[in-house]
């Protein structure tokens, strides 16, 4: 058992604190770079800085997120008047959390397959981030769904990945987010993505268990049974919903603490309206909590409007804090349509 085990459960309990949910701001710089590009943004340090800077100082955050995910580069850096964005996180009672993985390469000997790299030397980059002020992390594993994948090969490299990593976290004191993303890109039915889903999760377990992590002392990041994004018979939030809590019912032991998670590239609306269902649903089933980790469903409006200009902060912050609101109430299972026409004011 980790010396930290009791902070480790302290910290997974705050991290899922009813009505908030994990704000990722993980995004790599290419990824960060990538969204900037499609805003006409100038993808520069000092810009990512300043969004960053936006995103963790906005006002009231904290009632709907209970932490944040942050990437290398920002967990370094500081506010324009020189104060560390740790310390305003601390301050606002946001939990700092870090990416830890180096990325998604492709899988040796498997087309159109990948394999999350970055166990070298992660000893002591846990340590080092302790220091700093983390208390949880993230790593995310990607499936393809194909015509011939995924392969197990893939399933149980990642699924391996994942499980020395949550081990190392653990032993360092930080919190692992494991985040096995099957990817919704594809021509893919919901029942194909049911199969798996289920399949990668119970490799996922199987492997947390052989490296001796402790449930109750991490939180899972799955992305949600849906329909690829190319094929013709979309299920609808009802089915989605229903067959995602089917699959981690059968899947996820009870003692996890708290299921967040990705949008994947669904809609903002859409990625509301499943958790949500879920929520509103089948809350009195689920023996763990059921809430976000969003990256794109909450920022997006924000980063569109902020463009890089400083007269667009504040709006920004409220199309942010806007978002934050409505998956908070998503989690709670109250998130409605009609909150969506709400004008966002300055
Ligand atoms: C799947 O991506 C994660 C959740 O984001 P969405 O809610 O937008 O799907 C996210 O934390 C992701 O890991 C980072 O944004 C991207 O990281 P990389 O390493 O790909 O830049």
């Amino acid at each position: 058992m980790s010396k930290y085990a009791p902070e480790l459960i302290s910290t997974a309990k705050a991290m899922m604190a009813e009505g908030k949910g994990i704000l990722a701001m993980d995004e790599s710089n290419g990824t960060c770079n990538k969204r900037f590009e499609q805003q006409d943004i100038a993808t520069t340090v000092k810009n990512r800085r300043t969004y960053r800077e936006l995103i963790l100082t906005c006002p009231n955050l904290s009632d709907y997120i209970s932490g944040a995910i942050l990437y290398d580069e920002t967990i370094r850096q500081s506010t324009k008047s020189g104060v560390s964005f740790v310390k305003v996180m601390q301050k606002a009672g946001m939990i700092p959390g870090i990416k830890l993985d180096t990325g998604a390469k492709n899988l040796a000997g498997h087309k159109d397959e990948k394999i999350t790299e970055g166990l070298d030397g992660l000893r002591d980059r846990i340590a080092e981030y302790y220091q700093m002020g983390a208390r949880f992390a993230k790593w995310r594993a990607v499936i393809t769904i194909g015509e011939a994948t995924p392969s197990d090969a893939c399933i149980e490299a990642n699924a391996y990945g994942l499980a020395r990593y949550a081990a190392l976290c653990q032993e360092g004191g930080l919190v692992p987010i494991v985040e096995p993303e099957v990817l919704i890109d594809g021509k893919h039915t919901i029942e194909r993505c049911y199969e798996v889903t289920e399949k990668t999760l119970h490799e996922v377990f199987r492997h947390l268990y052989v490296q001796n992590v402790a449930y109750d002392q991490m939180i899972l990041k799955p992305s949600m049974v849906i329909s690829g994004t190319g094929c013709s018979t979309q299920a609808s939030v009802e089915q989605v919903a229903t067959e995602t809590i089917r699959c981690l019912l059968n899947t996820v032991p009870p003692a996890v603490p708290g299921i967040a998670f990705l949008s994947g590239g669904q809609s903002q609306e859409r990625s509301s309206a499943h958790l949500n269902y879920m929520n509103a649903k089948f809350k009195s089933q689920c023996p763990w909590r059921v809430t976000f980790s969003y990256a794109r469903a909450i920022q997006q409006p924000a980063l569109e409007h902020w463009g890089g200009n400083s007269a667009n902060v504040a709006k920004a912050q409220k199309l942010l804090l806007q978002r934050a609101k409505l998956n908070s109430a998503a989690s709670k299972g109250t998130y409605t349509q009609k909150m969506e026409k709400k004008p966002v004011l300055v």
